[in-house]
């Protein structure tokens, strides 16, 4: 009986041991530990020089001059691309709005934080991300059944107009004046449908972003990348912007609502990575 009771232990010495060689071998440093990862990207709106944007309060003086304050702060955020030290990019549920297209909206935010939850990430060290603001022609042109699911969620969000007209990409709204913001606008961008038949403006933009510290995507780490969005874009940017009785209440894809499009695609910046 001896005999069998220090072979049964000598075994479970010997599977303890593999075990733990086993679970030494799983490193993050391994390469032959493909498991994929997750990550969060945090969308922070707010006025570089005033801190995060509360919606009815925050009042921000434009470069002209004009106090606005917002009501509404939403955009629509789509075709997330990572792209690692080389140069190889990893595209996240391209041009498939009801697994890849989110929207942001400031009524959602937690501690001035909007949380976007990406699942099933190549493990991978990734030094820039990619995305556009908007909807692509590529993805409107699958049409209303090939993306039911977002196209539900953006009527439910009051980000689309008629699908003959498409998605609102950017919804902007509060109240504006010289003295103090009293006088409401509104100002929503978007396409007018399909671009090319209709000869209208794509106001589908891609930003891309360098990221000041690598994004280590494993099977343990989930990076999260921690964006700002300055909206001092929106009325003091690249082309300083006066909001008046003409374009105060503006829809679809005219030229200002073109020029506060190319302002406000500059006003993302990566601030920091967690990777933890
Ligand atoms: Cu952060």
């Amino acid at each position: 009986m001896k005999i069998y009771k220090f072979l049964s232990l000598l075994f479970i010495a010997i599977t303890l041991l593999s075990f733990s060689s086993c679970s030494s071998r799983d490193d993050d440093d391994n390469p032959q530990d493909t498991t994929p990862g997750n990550l969060q990207i945090k969308f922070e709106n707010g006025f570089n020089n005033l801190g995060n944007i509360v919606l009815n309060q925050t009042v921000q003086t434009s470069s002209q001059g004009q106090k606005h304050n917002f009501s509404t702060l939403k955009y629509v955020i789509s075709n997330i691309t990572l792209i690692d030290e080389n140069g190889k990019e990893f595209r996240y549920n391209e041009n498939n709005p009801d697994k890849g297209a989110f929207i942001i909206d400031q009524a959602d935010a937690v501690a001035g934080v909007v949380y976007l939850n990406l699942n099933d990430i190549p493990k991978n060290n990734y030094k820039k991300i990619k995305f556009g603001l908007g909807i692509s022609q590529n993805a409107y042109l699958l049409g209303m059944d090939g993306q039911a699911e977002f196209w539900n969620r953006a009527k439910q969000k009051g980000m689309s107009w008629s699908w003959a007209a498409g998605y609102v990409f950017v919804k902007l709204e509060g109240k504006y004046g010289t003295g103090s913001a009293t006088t409401e606008f509104m100002n929503h961008t978007g396409n007018m449908g399909k671009v090319t038949e209709n000869n209208t403006p794509d106001l589908y933009r891609e930003v891309t972003l360098n990221l000041p510290t690598t994004a280590r995507v494993n099977g343990k780490i989930r990076p999260s990348i921690h964006i700002l969005a300055d909206l001092n874009q929106f009325l003091s940017g690249e082309k300083p912007l006066i909001l008046t009785e003409s374009n105060a209440m503006l829809m679809g894809s005219s030229q200002h609502l073109v020029d506060v499009t190319n302002n406000l695609t500059k006003m993302f910046k990566v601030d920091h990575v967690h990777n933890d």
